[in-house]
């Protein structure tokens, strides 16, 4: 089923695009400051709701420098897979993804060029000292990641240091600043690219929110 987006369109009719490699594309300044105050409404239900929060713990022991919550399916760091349950937080259930998030992913996506049908939503929440190592994302089913349906991110709060590189680990890595509400679509070719989180810009976020740190959203297809 195709679901039309129209909640951003109608707000404002031309939006900055910037393509940094084949498939990825930049919309700086996407979300306007009501959707993401609508968005953090939602991710704050979530957060007081039964399956919240935790920090992911990886099957080498470490401690992930993130907190996490997952829609639609649990992403496993014990297993690096894809489950309904948490199975290595707590045994629930991933709770579903808010209709009103899965739509500003379907937009952006559009936005971009892409069209994405969302089964999976990760809510990252980065501290003042956050970060992500530079990683590929490739637990999703090989046919949709060799599709070339992309991933979609949305920056709410603090901005980040975003670091983009190449297919192979040691590729250049270009960095990006990441601002409370931007999105980002990685199709294509750059699907498979590695990218991460290299530091949180404490207090760079709008203060109305009044959010500590930055939530990163990822929509993904599994
Ligand atoms: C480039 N999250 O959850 S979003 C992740 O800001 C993740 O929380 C970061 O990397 C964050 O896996 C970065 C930007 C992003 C997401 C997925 C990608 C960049 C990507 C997939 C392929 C290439
Ligand atoms: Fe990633």
């Amino acid at each position: 089923m195709v679901v039309r987006c129209y909640t951003r369109t109608m707000i404002r009719m031309t939006q900055p695009r910037v393509v940094i490699a084949e498939g990825a594309v930049h919309l700086p300044s996407w979300m306007p400051v009501e959707a993401q105050q609508k968005a953090l409404h939602e991710i704050r239900a979530l957060a007081d709701g039964e399956a919240g929060f935790y920090t992911p713990i990886l099957r080498n022991g470490a401690r992930m420098r993130v907190r996490m919550l997952c829609c639609g399916r649990h992403w496993d760091a014990k297993t690096y897979r894809y489950d309904l349950l948490r199975t290595d937080v707590d045994g629930l259930p991933a709770p579903p993804i808010p209709e009103v998030l899965r739509q500003l992913a379907c937009e952006a996506a559009e936005s971009a060029g892409f069209s994405l049908e969302p089964d999976v939503l990760l809510v990252n929440w980065y501290g003042a000292e956050g970060r992500m190592g530079l990683h590929q994302d490739k637990d999703e089913r090989p046919e949709i990641i060799a599709s070339g349906v992309p991933i979609v991110s949305l920056s709410i709060g603090d901005a980040a240091i975003f670091e983009f590189g190449g297919a192979r680990r040691k590729d250049p890595v270009q960095r990006i600043r990441l601002e409370s509400g931007d999105a980002f679509v990685f199709g294509g070719s750059s699907r498979l690219n590695h990218h991460g989180i290299a530091s949180i810009v404490a207090g760079t976020g709008p203060r109305e929110f009044g959010v500590a740190g930055r939530y990163n959203l990822t929509f993904r297809q599994y």
